[in-house]
């Protein structure tokens, strides 16, 4: 396995994994996908999965090998994903390979999915190709690469991903009157780049009520990307997208608006035509009001408890959601077992005490998720409520809820402190 490879594979594996990076933001649910191919010693072709849909990398790899005038007959195949056997989208990448008479493969991940799971490395090897699986620091960096794939792979459900931006003094939202804004323009640049790599979007529905948020990605056109994809701790790389591709994708926009609550004027029904709007209600809301919501064009989803939300999301290709707020939101993730990383800026300011404190990850039922702005908008019997519940909540008098992260990342974003934290990896 592993002991096979040698400094030279390694060098090529990495550069498979900063090919891959070609695809991000553009080809979910499908994975990241990067090849490398080499013969005697040299690279006689590279390969990326650009677009859902479009050729796989193992075969733009091979057509880019012939394209040069090469033959890739006899040339190793690094690759960042095992080879696929089922026919889908496009047709079997081992096919490609053995008919390619290519004579090793390097494998850098295994692909978890029902179709794959090793299909494609067996029909290789059967065909008489050397066939071998990294480990090490290539594989860790292909599994990072590929976490909502994988999870979504695994469980039918979409990654999670909380982001959260506080003050030196622990203050998530600003008090009324000030800049909205707590974390700087860089930090905001990164999480507009963030939404477009997303599926989805959440919020709760405090804070759509509070900031009346449009949740589109606006990214900055970005700068061909350099140097490796992922940082020492598989931290995320923030140079983005290798091209400046002028065709952002847009999330679906989610609110977790248990009373169906949306106001039928807010930013986020009007602008439909940017990205759909998906609002999940609980069977209890009214029926009225869910009704006034499709009329407005919302999509309805009625789903009680995390799970049963992040199921349906799934079950619609979705693979990623960015947690945009609020504290009551993010809260019932966490109690669910379903925040998989957290990314948190800290800004050099102190808010005061008008400001709203931290506390979003501490209990399912702490304090309301109503933004400062939001004028006391509370409406009667749902305050302090999580939504959506928990499916399984803490027992009373349960002891402490500590959860530690698995791997974590500090970096510097402008003025800010970004923390990345791994809670679970798939
Ligand atoms: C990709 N790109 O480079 C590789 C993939 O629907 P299809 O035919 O595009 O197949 C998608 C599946 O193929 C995907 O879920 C993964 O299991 C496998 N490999 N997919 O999109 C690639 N190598
Ligand atoms: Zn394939």
């Amino acid at each position: 396995m592993n002991s096979q490879l040698t400094g030279t594979d390694q060098r090529h594996l990495r550069r498979a994994l900063e090919l891959a990076e070609g695809g991000r933001g553009r080809v979910s649910p499908n994975p990241l996908v990067g090849a490398v191919l080499v013969r005697g010693g040299e690279v006689v072709g590279e390969g990326w999965h650009a677009e859902l849909g479009g050729p796989h990398a193992e075969r733009a790899a091979l057509e880019d090998c012939r394209g040069r005038g090469e033959d890739p007959a006899g040339a190793t195949m690094y690759v960042t994903l095992e080879p696929c056997a089922h026919t889908g989208r496009q047709p079997p990448c081992a096919e490609a390979i053995l008919e390619a008479g290519i004579a090793r493969v390097v494998i850098a991940s295994e692909d978890p999915s029902e179709k794959a799971s090793g299909r494609g490395p067996g029909i290789l090897r059967d065909g008489g190709v050397e066939v071998e699986l990294a480990a090490g620091e290539e594989a860790t960096a292909a599994r990072l690469l590929n976490q909502p794939f994988r999870k979504h792979a695994r469980t039918g459900l979409p990654l999670v991903t909380l982001k959260l931006a506080m003050s030196l003094d622990g203050r998530t939202a600003t008090p009324p009157g000030d800049s909205p804004w707590i974390s700087g323009e860089a930090s905001r640049a990164l999480v507009h780049r963030w939404r477009a790599e997303s599926d989805a979007i959440a919020v709760g529905i405090e804070t759509a009520l509070a900031d009346d948020p449009l949740l589109t990605a606006r990214p900055e056109p970005t700068e061909p990307a350099s140097g490796a994809p992922y940082g020492p701790n598989g931290s995320i790389r923030r140079t983005g997208a290798r091209r400046t591709g002028a065709e952002v994708r847009q999330p679906l926009r989610v609110v977790f608006d248990r009373w169906a609550r949306l106001p039928l004027d807010s930013r986020l029904l009007r602008t439909l035509e940017e990205a759909p709007v998906l609002v999940v209600v609980s069977s209890r809301a009214e029926a009225a009001r869910t009704a006034a919501l499709r009329d407005a064009g919302a999509e309805v989803l009625v789903a009680e408890g995390v799970e049963a939300a992040l199921g349906d999301l799934g079950r619609r290709g979705v693979t990623s959601l960015f947690l945009e707020g609020g504290a009551t939101l993010a809260a019932a993730f966490r109690a669910a077992g379903q925040l998989d990383e957290a990314r948190v800026f800290v800004a050099p300011v102190l808010l005061g005490a008008g400001a709203r404190r931290a506390g979003p990850l501490a209990t399912a039922g702490g304090e309301p998720d109503r933004g400062p702005r939001a004028g006391g908008a509370g409406m009667g019997g749902v305050e302090g409520e999580p939504w959506p519940a928990p499916s399984a909540p803490p027992a009373s008098g349960a002891g402490p809820e500590r959860l530690s992260a698995l791997s974590r990342s500090v970096d510097s974003v402008g003025e800010d402190a970004l923390i990345v934290a791994r809670f679970k990896e798939w």
